[in-house]
């Protein structure tokens, strides 16, 4: 039945679902927030300690509260979402603080300089912009790392790309008890913050000074990330802790990046002792947890649905196993089931169903989705819906993962009924283990 299965699903090559939903030009056009936190001011009581956390073989409810009580309203989301955020930090990335006493700089046409000062000590750094041809102010995609989505692509569709070196803000090749960078200059070498958040207040921090500056030449408000592999778990926290941007778009971004961490071990991927101890990305208070993924009380498909409403596009690799995207398409289904409860499933995609299987090559399967998406979240004269195409080398099923339903939620957009996978989907390939 399996080697029929996987035939069939072979000859469709992949498992597309649309997510159309009538409330999509709201959601989708307002999708972004003028803040980076809009859930800062949310008092989020009863966080567990590191001793209680049950273990729960399952994905975490993105809809029950710390409480106990399931959201039922879409304005409830906003505060459940700043208990996932404290969860996130507390046992995944470390503490992103917020937007530093002082931050100063300018925006050109060929650089933007980021001067920040806090508490007494101050750092600064750089990041490089390449116009599109046409007249601004432009929308812009910060490209990490530089290597991300196709950045001839990204101008030639109307947007400036922000090439954003990482490693200025927090470096890799430290060990975790004496962290570097613009970052770590400012909240301490031995800030347990991993690189992944750093990375993100050093973009907010590129955001605030566009903001500042008064949007002459690029938009605060048309923003989008991307990056690959390292760059990619880079992108995604980025877009994940930054309200402000309109468009998240991380590529094989592997563990301690989209893919859910409690598949990972059976998936095979890049193991978490590895990805934890290879580089300080994650939080220190990770370590806990590479053993016992069971006992987060979050994982990835809520930092996918941290994104929603925002534009999401995920891209991944189905050929390389160490990447985990089996666990990554079940982290954007179960993210997935936010934006559909929110009335914005239109606003996400998924996309595995790729040829080429070299790490982080530029795909021409991922060109059309890619001005797709910034022509609908930067550019903001597309609508197309997003989609989800997995590919049958690497078909997560949700169902396997989750215990919880999605609730139809009062008082906003409202989507159909979920039916992720679809009906018609034909049973995939045996599912990792828990
Ligand atoms: C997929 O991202 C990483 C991977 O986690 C690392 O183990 C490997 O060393 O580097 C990958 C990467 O960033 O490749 C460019």
């Amino acid at each position: 039945v399996v080697a029929l299965a996987v035939a069939a699903l072979t000859v469709a090559g992949s498992v597309s679902v649309t997510t159309r939903t009538t409330a999509q030009a709201a959601a989708g056009v307002l999708a972004a927030a003028a803040v980076e936190d809009e859930g800062a001011d949310c008092a989020v009581s009863g966080l567990p300690d590191l001793a209680s956390l049950p273990t729960n073989a399952k994905l975490p409810d993105p809809f029950r509260k710390l409480n106990g009580q399931t959201i039922t309203s879409t304005s409830d989301w906003r505060c459940r979402r700043a208990e996932i955020r404290e969860l996130a930090e507390k046992f995944v990335y470390g503490d992103k603080p917020a937007k530093p006493a002082t931050v100063t700089g300018t925006v050109s046409n060929s650089n933007i300089s980021v001067n920040v000062s806090h508490n007494g000590r101050s750092s600064s750094f750089s990041a490089r912009v390449e116009l599109p041809s046409g007249t601004g102010p432009f929308p812009a995609v910060v490209v990490v790392g530089g290597f991300g989505a196709d950045t001839a692509t990204i101008k030639a569709t109307g947007a400036a790309v922000i090439s954003y070196d990482p490693l200025a803000v927090g470096r890799e090749g430290t060990p975790r008890n004496n962290k570097q960078g613009a970052f770590y200059s400012i909240y301490g070498s031995s800030s347990s913050t991993g690189l992944l958040a750093a990375w993100g207040w050093g973009v907010s921090r590129i955001i605030d000074v566009i903001a500042q500056s008064g949007n002459g030449i690029l938009k605060a408000d048309a923003m989008g990330v991307t990056g690959c592999s390292r760059y990619g778990k880079g992108a995604f926290a980025i877009g994940v802790f930054d309200q402000r941007i309109a468009l998240t778009m991380p590529i094989e971004s592997g563990s301690a990046g989209v893919p859910i961490f409690r598949g990972i071990p059976g998936e095979g991927a890049q193991s978490l002792s590895s990805a934890y101890g290879e580089q300080p990305w994650l939080g220190d208070a990770f370590g806990s947890f590479t053993g016992s993924p069971n006992r987060l009380p979050v994982d990835t498909h809520e930092m996918v649905a941290m994104v929603a409403p925002r534009g999401l596009f995920i891209m991944d690799n189905p050929h390389i196993a160490n990447l985990g995207p089996r666990s990554a398409s079940v982290a954007a289904l179960g993210g997935a089931e936010v934006y559909r409860a929110l009335g914005a499933g239109d606003n996400i995609t998924y996309w595995s169903d790729v040829q080429d299987g070299s790490h982080c090559a530029n795909r021409p399967e991922w060109r059309g989705p890619l001005q797709n998406n910034i022509r609908k979240f930067l550019l903001k004269t597309g609508n197309e819906p997003g989609v989800i195409r997995i590919s049958s080398k690497a078909l997560g099923r949700l169902a396997d993962w989750r215990d919880w339903p999605t609730p139809v939620l009062s008082g906003g957009p409202t989507t159909p009924p979920p039916t992720t996978p679809p009906p018609t989907t034909p049973p995939p390939t045996t599912p990792p283990p828990t």
